[in-house]
């Protein structure tokens, strides 16, 4: 079956003056730069629309072929969290007890983190991001999808600067490995876990790391 692709034209919905443009840019900068991965949460609600909303906007990142092969589980039941917490504390033990070399310890030792993981029940929400390397279709046959690392990357950025500007902290957590979760969140077997998002505001006496950011002469060359 061929799908049939249509084209409309298109113009850019934001229109600017060069001026407003360079305006624009230091007004982003300045918001996403603010933007903080927080490892200490509150146990305040948040409404669930503003979660879906966000995914929503995360579900409009590009994406190879167009096949959005993302599949997001917004998790805000406390059992679902707690077994959640039991299985990643699990995995956790084993990286820190073992798994993980005497280099990578080193390199996480001034984040101060460990096999503890309080803020999987901490937190009201948890967004479990699955990828898709293939999708099923109707009749059980696999349809593949292309570039989804890229793609899945892409989608979460998109996500975590979403929440960031709804005034939502989030925590990137990639418990390792995360087959987990496929059974807890009972998954179909085309989706693996690709990030775990903890999602909520800051506790009262959170505190961040003190790091400073690469200037863009380390980051970026004009040619
Ligand atoms: N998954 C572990 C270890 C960890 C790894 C990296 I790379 C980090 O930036 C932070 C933590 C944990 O969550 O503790």
């Amino acid at each position: 079956m061929k799908n049939e692709i249509k084209f409309t034209p298109f113009q850019h919905p934001i229109q600017l003056t060069e001026e407003q443009m360079l305006a624009q840019s230091e007004k982003y900068l300045g918001m996403i730069d603010g933007r903080r991965t927080v490892r200490e949460y509150s146990t305040r609600a948040v409404d669930r629309r503003v979660i879906e909303n966000c995914i929503r906007a995360a579900s409009t990142a590009p994406s190879g072929a167009h096949k959005q092969p993302w599949h997001f589980v917004i998790v805000e039941n406390p059992e679902v969290k707690s077994k959640i917490r039991v299985e990643a504390e699990k995995e956790e033990h084993e990286f820190y007890s073992g798994r993980a070399n005497e280099e990578w310890l080193a390199a996480l030792e001034p984040f101060e983190t460990n096999e503890h993981k309080p803020f999987l029940e901490t937190a009201p929400y948890l967004i479990v991001i699955f990828a898709k390397n293939y999708d099923l279709t109707e009749n059980g046959d696999r349809s593949k999808n292309y570039y989804v690392q890229e793609s899945m990357g892409i989608a979460t950025g998109f996500l975590i600067s979403a929440l960031h500007q709804c005034g939502l902290s989030t925590l990137t957590h990639t418990p390792s490995p995360m087959g987990f979760l496929s059974k807890v969140l009972k998954r179909p077997k085309n989706e693996r876990a690709f990030i775990l998002l903890v999602v909520g505001h800051p506790a009262d006496d959170a505190r961040v790391p003190v790091l400073d950011r690469k200037p863009l002469s380390e980051v970026a060359t004009v040619v």
